[in-house]
C-alpha cells in the first residue's frame, strides 16, 4: 500500500478507518438562525457554508455537516443533540455510513 513500503503486513499497517456522514434533518420549528449557529459551532463551516446547508435541509428535508470516523460523528451528534433540548427546540440529525 502507499503508507506500507518495507512494511506490508507489519504492526505500522494502517488503513482510513469506516467514515460517516452527519445528517441534519429538517422540521417546523427549530429557527433558521440557530441551525446556521449549530452548524458554524459544532462543524466548523462559516456562516455563508452554514447558511447554504440550512437553507438545503430547509428545502429538501436533510443535507450533511460533515464525514467523520464513527466516535467523531457521534460526538457532534450528541452535542448538537443536547445544545438543541437545552433551547427546546426539536433539531434532529442523525450519521449514515458512506458507502
Ligand atoms: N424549517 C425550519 C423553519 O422553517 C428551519 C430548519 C432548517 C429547521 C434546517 C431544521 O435542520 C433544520 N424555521
Amino acid at each position: 500500500s502507499s503508507s506500507g513500503v518495507l512494511l506490508e503486513k507489519q504492526a505500522s499497517r494502517t488503513k482510513p478507518p469506516p467514515m460517516y456522514r452527519v445528517i441534519l434533518l429538517n422540521d417546523d420549528y427549530t429557527p433558521m438562525e440557530f441551525v446556521v449557529h449549530v452548524l458554524q459551532r459544532f462543524f466548523g463551516k462559516s456562516e455563508e457554508e452554514a447558511m447554504k446547508i440550512m437553507l438545503q435541509v430547509h428545502h429538501e428535508g436533510r443535507g450533511v455537516c460533515g464525514v467523520y470516523p464513527h466516535d467523531v460523528a457521534a460526538t457532534r451528534i450528541t452535542q448538537v443533540l443536547q445544545f438543541a433540548r437545552s433551547r427546546q427546540h426539536p433539531l434532529q440529525c442523525v450519521m449514515e455510513p458512506v458507502g
